[in-house]
């Protein structure tokens, strides 16, 4: 014969799970708004520099809301605690755009184009281009709110925007999946080799840079910008 209270606790748990859950589907919900505004912002001003400058700064823009999985296991690795507003204060990059650019004075450009819309606010900028990170790492971090209106009123939703070229790109997808291979716990040499191919990277990137240079002052109107 079942215990009838041990039942009530069961119905009370799997009632309390499916408020956690409902609960959790629309903190991402509101990030997933969020990260839609940006990414409209972003493409809009990619259509019209193709459409009025003839030029495409921006080579390619991915963007996701970080899975459940990801993101329990940064709120553990930063000792967050695990309520929804710990959770909204520690984590900025919950919804996140990368925008893949063809040369560093895009990112900056295009980071400034955005930031300065009146609707954003910058919450954080950090210049991983001016200052890389130890291992060689290159991007510009800036951490934006952005307003979404839903049923119930205002809400601004921080979406993390990365701004990097393409050899940046190449350079910190390849070492994200060594980095997770290895379990974060990556051998020096490998390291070592990891930073010496980031100094190529960004070589080529210099390289590339003054090409441009060159051919936009050779023919100045092939870049009006
Ligand atoms: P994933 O799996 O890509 O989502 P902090 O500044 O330390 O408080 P946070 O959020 O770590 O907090 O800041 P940061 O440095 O802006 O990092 C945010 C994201 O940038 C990371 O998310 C990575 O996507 C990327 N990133 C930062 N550093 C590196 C790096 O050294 N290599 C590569 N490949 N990517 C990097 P996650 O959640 O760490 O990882």
């Amino acid at each position: 014969m079942p215990d009838p209270l041990e039942e009530q606790q069961i119905t009370v748990s799997s009632a309390a799970l499916r408020a956690m859950r409902d609960e959790f589907q629309r903190f991402l919900m509101e990030y997933r708004f969020g990260l839609a505004e940006v990414e409209t912002k972003i493409s809009i001003l990619r259509e019209e520099f193709q459409e009025m400058h003839a030029y495409n700064p921006i080579e390619h823009v991915s963007s996701r809301v970080k899975s459940p999985d990801s993101l329990v296991d940064k709120v553990r690795r930063k000792g967050i605690e695990t309520d929804f507003d710990s959770i909204r204060a520690g984590i900025t990059d919950i919804a996140g755009i990368r925008v893949t650019c063809s040369f560093i004075d895009d990112a900056y450009r295009l980071s400034n184009l955005l930031t300065r819309q009146d609707d954003i606010t910058v919450r954080d900028v950090k210049d991983y281009i001016a200052h890389p990170k130890a291992n060689g790492y290159k991007s510009l971090h800036v951490i934006v709110e952005v307003p979404v209106f839903l049923s119930t009123g205002r809400v601004d939703v921080p979406v993390e925007v990365q701004f990097r070229t393409i050899a940046m790109d190449f350079w910190a997808s390849l070492e994200h999946k060594i980095y997770y291979k290895y379990d974060r716990l990556v051998p020096d040499d490998l390291l070592a080799e990891l930073k010496d191919a980031a100094d190529t990277a960004a070589e080529l990137d210099t390289r590339m840079e003054r090409l441009h240079r060159e051919i936009r002052g050779a023919h100045p109107g092939v870049v009006s910008l």
